[in-house]
């Protein structure tokens, strides 16, 4: 999964993409890298992130997928979104997942919308919200309350009519997490998968990722490959990252390792 930021703050590339144009030249570089699905955020969600408008995620985001759509260069188009409003124009304009980080939470129409329009979904946990959820995350047993957390969460849009074939389930890698909780929830991601949903995992240039190597967003491809490699062979399935082609390779010859056939 390829990560298309159509913002001017995403913590890794705000506003390398957030012109209409740039954004779709960024998604189709990405298809060429190897991308099977591409997923189009209109609004940063790193620590401290404020609030977008629907006009403005919206003005962001919708002519981006219809243009990458209309190409039809048969990757798959997710919206990485909490807006109703906003998932049902990206669907509209072509996408078929939605990926939202408040777990269906944040707006009461979004279960309905993913429902009715037999889209998919990834589920993602998080402690908090954007603004807050770095201030002081604690937790008793991370990896056992982020897997009830996503268990309840996927009982939860089952109930509201989600087919369960649709549904991805994140742990939310940064989203109201330390370091040591993002390293036990790596540690202990067949928590996670057994649950059987597909796990998707976002480490992409994380902050974690500098802090135990000292480097710079920029320079986090090798850290970012280790830790989706590690990921693949405790059983996560997609991989949510900026740089396509380099975990591409490192994915293929860890499948190649794993997958003795
Ligand atoms: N991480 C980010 C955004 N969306 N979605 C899922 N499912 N999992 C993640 O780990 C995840 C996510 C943060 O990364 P990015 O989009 O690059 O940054 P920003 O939120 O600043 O735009």
């Amino acid at each position: 999964m390829g990560v298309v930021n159509v913002t001017p703050d995403s913590f890794s590339d705000g506003g390398q993409f957030l012109d209409r144009d740039a954004a779709v030249h960024h998604a189709r570089a990405l298809v060429e890298q190897g991308a099977d699905i591409l997923d189009f955020g209109g609004e940063s969600t790193r620590p401290g992130a404020q609030a977008v408008s629907v006009a403005e995620e919206l003005e962001r985001v919708v002519g981006v997928i219809e243009d990458v759509a209309r190409a039809d260069t048969g990757v798959q188009v997710s919206i990485d979104t909490s807006k109703a409003e906003v998932a049902r124009a990206a669907i509209a304009a072509g996408a078929k997942y939605v990926n939202d980080v408040s777990a269906l939470r944040a707006d009461p129409e979004m279960a309905r919308v993913v429902a009715e329009n037999d889209v998919g979904c990834c589920l993602m946990h998080m402690l908090g919200d954007p603004r807050t959820m770095q201030a002081d995350p604690r937790y008793d047993d991370v990896v056992g309350e982020v897997a009830e957390f996503l268990e309840e969460r996927l009982a939860f849009a089952i109930d509201a009519g989600v087919r369960e074939e649709r549904v991805m389930l994140d742990p939310g890698i940064g989203f109201g997490k330390t370091v040591e909780h993002n390293l036990e929830l790596l540690r202990g991601l067949d928590s996670i998968v057994a649950l059987g949903r597909p796990v998707v995992i976002g480490t992409s240039r994380k902050s974690f990722l500098g802090q135990i190597t000292g480097r710079d967003t920029a320079d986090r491809l090798a850290a970012t490959i280790a830790t989706n490699v590690m990921a693949y062979e405790r059983g996560a399935s997609v991989f949510r990252v900026h740089d396509v082609a380099a975990v591409r390779d490192g994915l293929l010859m860890a499948a190649a390792t794993v997958n003795d056939e």
